[in-house]
């Protein structure tokens, strides 16, 4: 079994021109991986320590040289001459070299750095595909699919221009559709939107995850020019194409009520939730992310209770992708599906088992971006290994975002393919020849 031999990280650009961190990984038999990590904009406060800088002189303080040096010295140190199949001892490696609650001493974006680069180092040390390697080794899916997509095609709240509350307004299209005819579906409706945005003269740019940044006045107008927009093309609302929100509610919260821009009175708790109920009556919005603040917990029981049979209230920041959160609200019932960000737990073990107790409980996952990505697609193959029920990596619109959905269709060709074939999974090419790590790969 080949083994791990070196690692050497570096700092390079997320999508937004913030840092982030990418680390390179090398066997003793010449394969070489790499890959980056994600971060956010709207961070959530259970959230796993992101190492910065905070250097006012370099990068606006955001830099993550120290992240950096982490990995190339204590990291490193401790992974070199380990067995890369061995993701649990090496993660539970670095969560000890860490010692910390939240992975503030190394940084959550370090850990995920060295965690994501030996996952995709196991894979290929056996030779098999990533996603194929991920189903094969953690066993949570029967067999490998691609899971349903949830499209952004609005952005307001932080990723947005400031005038619309929401964070994200989603476009689903139905389950039963197949992967290619999603896309389809996604990019058909993305430009109709710009189209019937222009003939408005809701002048448009867009917002830090690709989606529109209409010149619209309230969270309602949206959808309206979302249903207009799908009168114009070859989809029925409500049958082929559903709405979803992400409320991303933490950056609406202060003293204790929601601030929304159609009203100068903020919204308590319960009126929010009758907000909530009213989109998901006019516009079958049933898929509602992070509807209120984290610690809002009577009313995140409300809303479950009140429309968790027809409606998936997704828990982001509420949960953080960690255990213990998503433990406790199984037992008390606070949501009923979690949205999943590795780089919110800092390591890939640590997601999986999040995964599994959410699968335990009959929870639907969704696999998540982060709004400040990179190009690499791994967490597209991380979705359909683990067997999410959904993925949320934005609009088919910018090169970090695309990446992702490409590689879907990669792998939505090689499932296929594998079963005409009957089997096995997927061929995959001989490992290149060695090559210089720190010159070659990126
Ligand atoms: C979210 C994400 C991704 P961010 O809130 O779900 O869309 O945003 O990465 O800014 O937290
Ligand atoms: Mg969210």
């Amino acid at each position: 079994m080949p083994l791990i031999q070196g690692l050497y990280a570096r700092e390079i650009m997320d999508s937004r021109g913030i840092p982030t961190v990418e680390c390179t990984l090398w066997l003793d038999n010449g394969a070489i991986v790499a890959t980056s990590v994600p971060t956010g904009t709207s961070v959530g406060k259970y959230e796993a320590h992101e190492l910065r800088d905070n250097d006012p002189e370099r990068m606006n303080g955001k830099g993550v040289l120290k992240a950096v040096e982490y990995l190339n010295t204590t990291i490193a140190q401790a992974l070199i001459g380990k067995d890369p199949t061995q993701q649990f001892e090496i993660d539970q490696l670095l969560v000890t070299l860490d010692g910390t609650n939240d992975k503030s001493k190394l940084g959550s974006n370090s850990i995920l750095a060295a965690s994501q680069a030996v996952l995709k180092a196991g894979a290929l040390s056996l030779n098999v595909p990533l996603y194929y390697y991920i189903q094969q080794k953690y066993q949570l899916v029967s067999e490998v699919a691609i899971p349903s997509c949830i499209y952004t095609m609005i952005n307001g709240g932080e990723h947005g221009a400031d005038n619309l509350d929401l964070q994200e307004f989603e476009i689903i299209p139905a389950s039963h559709i197949d992967y290619e005819s999603s896309l389809n579906i996604a990019v058909t409706l993305f430009h109709k939107i710009e189209e019937v945005l222009n003939i408005k003269g809701a002048i448009h740019s867009t917002g830090i995850v690709g989606g529109f940044t209409p010149n619209l006045y309230s969270n309602t107008d949206v959808f309206e020019i979302l249903v207009e927009t799908i009168k114009t093309s070859p989809y029925t609302f409500a049958q082929d194409v559903f709405f979803g929100i992400d409320a991303a509610a933490s950056e609406l919260y202060t003293g204790g009520k929601y601030s929304l821009k159609d009203r100068s009175e903020p919204y308590t708790s319960k009126e929010m939730v009758e907000y909530y109920k009213k989109l998901r009556d006019l516009y079958h919005v049933f898929y509602i992310e992070d509807p209120f603040q984290e610690d809002d917990e009577n009313a995140w029981k409300q809303i479950t209770a009140d429309l968790g049979e027809t409606t998936k209230i997704v828990g982001d920041s509420l949960l953080a992708t960690n255990k213990e959160k998503t433990a406790e609200a199984i037992k008390n019932k606070t949501c009923n599906a979690v949205l999943v960000k590795p780089n919110q737990t800092g390591t890939i073990s640590e997601t999986i088992e999040v995964i599994r107790l959410a699968k335990e409980a009959n929870w639907q996952v969704i696999m998540s971006h982060r709004s400040g990505e990179t190009n690499d697609d791994f967490i597209a193959d991380f979705a359909v290994g683990v067997g999410a029920d959904y993925t949320k990596f934005g609009p088919p619109n910018r090169g970090e975002r695309v990446s992702k959905y490409n590689r879907l269709l990669q792998i939505h060709q090689e499932i296929l393919h594998s079963q005409v074939a009957g089997s096995p999974a997927v061929e995959t090419p001989p490992a290149e020849a060695p090559q210089n790590p720190e010159t070659s790969a990126s």
